[in-house]
């Protein structure tokens, strides 16, 4: 009982030392007349939607490794989502491009620049559900696969 006592005394004592500096320290900040900073709505709104759409990330992780890769079947949700391709062939290079089809290399959606590996390069995309098609920009068709993403 004696040590709860000592505690409390001691916490009270550390909240009024906080107590008394942070009233002597606003009051000498405070402006003499009564100016006021005005707050827009609008600004408000605009962090609170950058704020949620930061936390909605989904992670998407491919590697390559004796010019494969680690897998020829993706799949995500619906939504944005930042790709990471490490290539593991060392002086070999390679891409990690995605595309709406197959049939449609034109412009990728997205893409990694082509490196030689060791290297670990991202990028990040919004999509919607739907069935894509990824290549390695430098093997085509011996590294390619689908991404499957789910609405
Ligand atoms: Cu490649």
């Amino acid at each position: 009982m004696p040590l709860r006592l000592i505690f409390t005394a001691v916490v009270s004592a550390i909240v009024a030392l906080i107590m008394a500096c942070g009233g002597s320290s606003s009051s000498a900040s405070k402006p003499l007349s009564g100016g006021s900073e005005a707050q827009t709505p609008l600004a408000d709104g605009a962090i609170a939607t950058v704020t949620a759409a930061a936390a909605n990330v989904s992670n998407v992780q491919i590697s390559a490794k004796d010019a494969k890769f680690s897998t020829d079947h993706l799949q995500a949700r619906a939504g944005r989502l930042n790709f990471t391709f490490t290539n593991d062939d060392t002086a070999m290079p390679h891409s990690f491009a995605l595309y709406k089809s197959k049939s449609d290399l034109k412009d990728p959606l997205g893409s990694t620049p082509i490196a030689t590996g060791p290297s670990t390069q991202s990028f990040t995309l919004d999509l919607p559900g739907g069935d894509y098609y990824f290549q390695c920009q430098v093997h085509m068709d011996a590294m390619s696969g689908t991404l499957t993403v789910t609405p």
